[in-house]
This record gives structure tokens, C-alpha cells and sequence, in this order.
């Protein structure tokens, strides 16, 4: 096998399943465009087929979908420079992951932890899709060729998973066809928890709402939110050490930190002694300064459903022009008959 250059791509997507959260904010959303760079071409997806793998009202997914596309341009990203769309219109996705079901080993997939927490003690119950889950994110990032892929802490497992099915696949064929993709988890907001509980990460399915800050809550819920947030009675520390044993602080300081770009240390450095009475006030009102504008943009464009819907449609037809010549070459790879490349 020869060594493959492939150009550098980013690729990455969020589950319309619900409310855009400050953990898909910091996580994702705000480094996706942080690398919307004039010399990286970026693909951004919202991935309405991994978001059915568990039951969603129709009339809320289309809605989801519209609104999370909504957040993707108010947070930053522009249409003109990403690409946008829809995974459901680009069905290569769909086409590449039942190739890589037939790569990927039930073991691999068995040892997935969002698989395990997600499916829970009710295995025999969940969908099909919910367990084939990795093998079609493996196949939303490499029918791109995308070689970078920024998401937060938790998808570390399946981009490794993601990894292992481009080697396994470019062994098993003798090529060199697939790249092995690299995660971009960086930032001081890799794992935002909740705002409940500093052991448990910060989730849309996590039934209090009073755990996340949603990208729709107004300023008065943000405030009210930070203001209840779980914390401990010591003052913060001037050293990241201080926060050892201290999830919760930890966790305060680093939204701070990934909402004003400093590292947790610049932060330590500046609010260092103060009480969380003081603190949480200065939290919130960052989060009000960095979000508002988000939001209510956000609001303005869920009034433009046909120009959402045409941001979308346009941008399913770029990627298709990329996606669709890398599955014709998969499938002559394979060995089916009337591929062509197109
Ligand atoms: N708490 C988090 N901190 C940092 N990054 C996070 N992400 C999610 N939660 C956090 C990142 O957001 C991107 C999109 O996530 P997703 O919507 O595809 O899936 P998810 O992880 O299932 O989101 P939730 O909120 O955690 O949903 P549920 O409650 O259904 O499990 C990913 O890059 C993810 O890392």
C-alpha cells in the first residue's frame, strides 16, 4: 500500500433531537467555527438519521432540524464558506454505513459506551440503529475523506471506532483509500457537566432542565440557572490544583474559560479568592453577553423557514458532489458490478 495525501477536511455534526445546548455550544458549535478557515474546507451536518435511532415526534424533528441549522449560522458559521445540510438528503451517508456494518465487528460495537448508557439494562429493546450508531457516524465522516473532526469529549470513542474501520477496510481491500481521521477535542470546554451534578455531563436528555443552559433560554433563565448552580462553600482557588475533588467549581471556571477564550488557568489567575457569590454573577453575565445575541438570531431566522430549507437543500448538493465519487470508488473497491465513478 502506497501512502495516500489527503487534503485537510473538517466534518462534523450535531442530533437534531432537541434543544442546542451550552455543552454542544462549547463542545462543537463554537469550534466548528473556529475552524471555518479560508484554507480548510468545512462540512457541517445536521445528522437527522442518527437522531431517529431513538423514536422522534416528525413534526419535532423537522423542527429541530430547522432550528439547529438556525443555530449553526447564528453561531457563526456561513453558508457561503461551510457546508451545510441535512444528512437525510445526502443518502451516500446511509449507502457508506451499510458497507462499513459489513467492516465493523459486533465486538466493537458491544464496547461502546454511549451504546451501554443509552441502551441501558433494556438492550433487547433498543433500535437496531441505536447499536449500528458508530458505523454510520464512521460513514458520515469518511464518505468526505474528512481528515480532521471536531466534537466533544464524549465522541472520542467513536472516532476511534471510526479509525479502526478505515484501517480495518483499507487492509481488508489491499488500499489505501480511507484516511485515518484525527479528533480535533480541544479547549477548555471539551466536557461541560451539568449544572446539578459536576460528575454527569451536561445532556439534553437529562430531565432537569435546570442541569443546561439551552441556546434558546433568555437572560433572566441563564442568570437564574448559573445562580442555582450546584457548588461548594470554599472560595476559588488561584491554581488549577485548588479544583482537584471540586467538580463542580471545575466546571464553572472552565464555561468561564471556553466562553471568554482563556485557558482555566488565565481565569484562576483573575478571580482567584472570590466567593461563588461573586463569581456566579460575572458567570452569568458573560454567558448573557456571549448567548443573547445567539439566541435572538436564532429566533430571527426560525421566521425564515424557505431560506433555511434552501441554505439546506443547496448545501446537501455540494456535499453530494463530494460524497458521491467517493462511494462509487468504495463500491468499485468492493467489487459491484456498474459502479461508476461519478
Ligand atoms: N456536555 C458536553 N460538553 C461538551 N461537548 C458536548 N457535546 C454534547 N454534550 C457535550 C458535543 O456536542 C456534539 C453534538 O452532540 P450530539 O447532539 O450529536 O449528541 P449527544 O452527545 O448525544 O448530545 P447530548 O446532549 O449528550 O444528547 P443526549 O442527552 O441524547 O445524550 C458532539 O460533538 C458532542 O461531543
Amino acid at each position: 500500500m502506497t501512502e495516500t495525501q489527503f487534503t485537510p477536511r473538517v466534518f462534523s455534526g450535531i442530533q437534531p433531537s432537541g434543544n442546542l445546548h451550552l455543552g454542544n455550544y462549547l463542545g462543537a458549535l463554537k469550534r466548528f467555527v473556529d475552524m471555518q478557515q479560508p484554507d480548510m474546507e468545512t462540512i457541517y451536518c445536521m445528522v437527522d438519521l442518527h437522531a431517529i435511532t431513538v423514536w422522534q415526534d416528525p413534526k419535532e424533528l423537522a423542527h429541530s432540524t430547522r432550528e439547529l441549522c438556525a443555530g449553526f449560522i447564528a453561531a457563526g458559521l456561513d453558508p457561503e464558506k461551510s457546508i451545510l445540510f441535512n444528512q437525510s438528503q445526502v443518502p451516500e451517508h446511509a449507502q457508506l454505513a451499510w458497507i462499513f456494518n459489513c467492516v465493523a465487528r459486533m465486538g466493537w460495537m458491544q464496547r461502546m459506551t454511549q451504546w451501554k448508557d443509552k441502551a441501558g439494562k433494556n438492550q433487547q429493546n433498543a433500535s437496531l440503529g441505536l447499536f449500528a450508531y458508530p458505523s454510520l457516524m464512521a460513514a458520515d465522516i469518511l464518505t468526505y475523506h474528512a481528515t480532521h473532526v471536531p466534537v466533544g469529549d464524549d465522541q472520542k470513542q467513536h472516532l476511534e471506532l471510526t479509525r479502526d474501520i478505515a484501517i480495518k477496510f483499507n487492509h481488508d481491500y489491499g488500499v489505501d483509500f480511507f484516511p485515518i481521521t484525527e479528533p480535533v477535542i480541544e479547549g477548555a470546554a471539551t466536557r461541560v457537566m451539568s449544572l446539578r451534578d459536576g460528575s454527569k455531563k451536561m445532556s439534553k436528555s437529562d430531565p432537569s432542565d435546570m442541569s443546561r443552559i439551552n441556546m434558546t433560554d433568555d437572560a433572566d433563565t441563564i442568570a437564574k440557572k448559573i445562580r442555582k448552580a450546584k457548588t461548594d462553600p470554599e472560595a476559588l482557588p488561584s491554581e488549577l490544583d485548588g479544583l482537584d475533588e471540586r467538580p463542580e467549581a471545575r466546571n464553572l471556571v472552565n464555561i468561564y474559560a471556553a466562553l471568554s477564550d482563556q485557558t482555566a488557568e488565565q481565569v484562576l489567575a483573575e478571580v482567584g479568592g472570590k466567593q461563588f457569590g461573586e463569581f456566579k454573577p460575572m458567570l452569568a453575565e458573560l454567558a448573557v453577553s456571549k448567548l443573547a445575541p445567539i439566541s435572538s438570531e436564532m429566533a430571527r431566522l426560525m421566521g425564515e423557514e424557505a431560506e433555511i430549507d434552501q441554505i439546506l437543500a443547496k448545501g446537501a448538493e455540494k456535499a453530494r458532489s463530494i460524497a458521491a465519487p467517493i462511494l462509487q470508488q468504495t463500491y468499485e473497491i468492493v467489487g459491484m458490478v456498474g459502479a461508476k465513478q461519478g
